[in-house]
């Protein structure tokens, strides 16, 4: 017989999550932020709930049913719907130009930092690991002399977070790919020099990996690196 219904939480949210999945992070620190109680449903990748095309036809996590039944994907799609539906938790400025700013923030890291972590996790040669390692970098030195001028703005305040000292929706949405650098360090020994070039993003990340909005939900390192083992590409001897 097949599975017509799914386990939620009648008149309330529920995530469908996994602890490792970097996008499922950002969506437990969107709600975190908001104070919003939800139920939180876990789903083993290696092994899916027969149920969960019910849930999300694409079989990815997070996904978050809202208490009307309305079931939103993307993890960047749910932090926005957080942030839009819990105004009183202030994620997203209401200024435009503020917003503006942000996006354009996250649209560099996006295209600086998450796709080159994971390629330099899968480089299957030397050479190949010397140039994704180099990419890394350059796209790290990139993003903090980004980090430099968002700190110039009001609400930038000096850093060391983008809004000053106050943790937000940057930090939500960006910290998840900022933690598994512990993966590049761990598979590729890649570390990012204790450099002048590298000092503004250097001191962003240690903000963020000693707040407790990224503690809280930051995996376990073992459970983690074991986690992402098969997205590793074997290097041959
Ligand atoms: N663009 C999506 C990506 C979500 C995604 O790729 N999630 C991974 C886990 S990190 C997943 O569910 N993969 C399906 C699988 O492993 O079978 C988002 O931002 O939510």
């Amino acid at each position: 017989m097949s599975t017509t219904t799914y386990p939620y939480n009648e008149g309330g949210y529920t995530l469908y999550s996994n602890p490792c999945c970097p996008f499922s992070q950002c969506a437990v620190r969107a709600l975190n932020a908001a104070k919003i109680p939800y139920v939180l449903e876990t789903i083993d990748l290696e092994n899916k709930p027969t149920w969960y095309h019910l849930v999300n036809p694409q079989l990815k996590v997070p996904a978050l049913r809202t208490p009307d039944g309305t079931v939103l994907t993307e993890s960047l799609v749910i932090a926005e719907f957080v942030a839009d539906k819990f105004p009183e938790a202030h994620l997203l400025s209401s200024d435009a130009i503020e917003r503006a700013q942000l996006r354009l923030f996250l649209g560099l890291f996006n295209k600086l930092l998450f796709p080159d972590i994971y390629r330099v996790l899968q480089s299957t040669n030397e050479e190949e690991g010397n140039n994704s390692k180099q990419a890394l970098l350059d796209g790290i030195k990139n993003i903090g002399k980004e980090l430099e001028i968002q700190w110039s703005r009001r609400s930038g305040r000096g850093g060391p977070f983008w809004n000053g000292d106050k943790w937000g929706y940057v930090e939500i949405v960006t910290s998840s790919f900022v933690g598994n650098l512990i993966l590049t360090k761990h598979y590729r020994d890649f570390s990012i020099p204790d450099a002048k070039d590298f000092a503004p993003f250097n001191r962003w990340r240690k903000a963020i990996e000693a707040a407790p909005e990224f503690l809280k939900v930051k995996p376990d390192d073992k459970l983690l690196i074991s986690a992402f083992k098969k997205f590793v590409a074997v290097v041959p001897k």
